[in-house]
């Protein structure tokens, strides 16, 4: 078997989103997700101008060496432009091969390790009572774990508080929108607003909160030791990652459970922080991490450190990438949770997929493959609109993480 095409498609069914499309000799296709949220146009030319004349005529069942020779053979390494057009390659053959097998993809992962897969959702509001609405309409939907953020006192807009344009939702402007940011009225703010969500659900509901790279490792430090009554599920990006060693002062200092990695795009991106436990959960995405294949060796590396699997799963991931990841999550054995936000229904329709979610939990279905149809002719009715994620900025202009 060869591959005698590979597309690359731009669609824009509220958001855009970046496939890869292989087809074989014997008229099979696969399916990869390259998007790269703001980024998008970037990983388009990487895999048309770079990637898709290597792939042609060559064979689609050599997953592990075709991944290795976009890896190597580029010499430049790693970064999440390139990482996102070897994920999509990466996933479109396994797409391939699991279909040729006649198989769900999980089947070639070593089959199933649970009955189904564990969502978060995710709960906002600009204060606290829209929040707990906001908290109690997840749980009707079926959620049985819950992110919530909230707006802080004083700021305009926060990450994660969905006031008209904001963050993983389209932004389709000429340039970003800029958020405001003031990280002691944050520290002030948030122990008071899991204080009003734990009074109100109960201890039970695990409770899951993102700091969004905000804090230095003192400040995360100090919040991780501020929420501990309130027994969070996790802290999440805490504080930026880049600087892995920070997260021994986070540590040494507090019990509540810390997840990280969803811009990494590499298994050495955590190593210190593995090797030396400093962290629960592992967040990297399908996407953003290189594929199927480099992701299922991190969480293997993890499982030995006893740090589990945290697949990143927001809006701007597509229906092709969330499949890849359910098919993953259900095959390893350390699996931790599985974010989860859904998709529009155009979206849904734009990407025809075999998982369904219910009670809070997903599963891949049994669809040969990773189980993902895609209408071509939907997404050309939806193409590329250009769109940037919001800048952060402290009251004085300085940029801040956003
Ligand atoms: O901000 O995917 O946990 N989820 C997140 C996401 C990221 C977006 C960036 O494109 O932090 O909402
Ligand atoms: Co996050």
């Amino acid at each position: 078997m060869r591959i005698v095409a590979a597309d690359v498609v731009v669609t824009s069914p509220g958001r855009n989103f970046v496939t890869l499309k292989l087809t074989t000799d014997e008229g099979l296709t696969g399916l990869g997700d390259a998007t790269l949220n703001g980024r998008e146009q970037a990983v388009v030319a990487y895999l048309r101008e770079h990637v898709v004349p290597l792939l042609l005529g060559t064979d689609p069942h050599r997953i592990e060496d075709t991944w290795q020779s976009l890896y190597r053979g580029a010499y430049w390494r790693r970064g999440p432009v390139t990482m996102a057009a070897i994920a999509a390659v990466d996933v479109a053959l396994w797409d391939l091969k699991a279909k040729v097998a006649g198989l769900p993809l999980y089947q070639l992962l070593g089959g199933a390790s649970r009955e189904r897969v564990r969502t978060y959702g995710h709960a906002n509001g600009r204060d606290v009572p829209e929040l707990l609405d906001s908290v109690r309409a997840r749980r009707a939907e079926g959620y049985q774990a819950v992110r919530v953020q909230t707006g802080v006192p004083g700021l305009q807009t926060v990450y994660g508080v969905h006031t008209g344009e904001a963050i993983a939702r389209p932004t389709h402007r000429a340039l970003p929108l800029v958020e405001d940011w003031d990280t002691p009225a944050y520290l002030r703010h948030l122990p008071t607003v899991l204080e009003a969500v734990r009074h109100e659900f109960g201890p039970e509901l695990p409770l899951l909160h993102d700091a969004h790279h905000r804090l230095t490792p003192v400040q995360a430090a100090k919040l991780g030791k501020d929420v501990e009554r309130y027994d969070l599920f996790w802290l999440e990006d805490c504080t930026p990652a880049e600087n892995q060693e920070g997260f021994r002062t986070v540590r040494r200092h507090t019990t509540t459970p810390l997840a990280v990695g969803e811009v990494f795009n590499a298994v050495v991106d955590y190593q210190t922080l593995i090797t030396e436990q400093l962290i629960d959960y592992a967040r990297s995405a399908v996407t953003h991490f290189g594929g199927i294949s480099p992701l299922k060796k991190l969480f293997d590396f993890a499982a030995m450190y006893q740090v589990k699997s945290a697949v990143h799963g927001p809006e701007d991931i597509s229906p092709v990438g969330t499949a890849a990841a359910i098919h993953l999550d259900l095959a390893i054995h350390n699996f931790g949770i599985q974010e989860y936000s859904g998709h529009t229904d155009l979206t849904n329709e734009v990407f025809r997929h075999a998982y369904t979610f219910t009670d809070g939990h997903l599963h891949p279905g049994d669809a040969p493959g990773i189980g993902v149809e895609f209408d071509e002719e939907l997404a050309a009715a939806h193409p590329y609109e250009a769109a940037y994620l919001p800048v952060n900025r402290l009251a004085d202009g300085t940029v801040h993480d956003w």
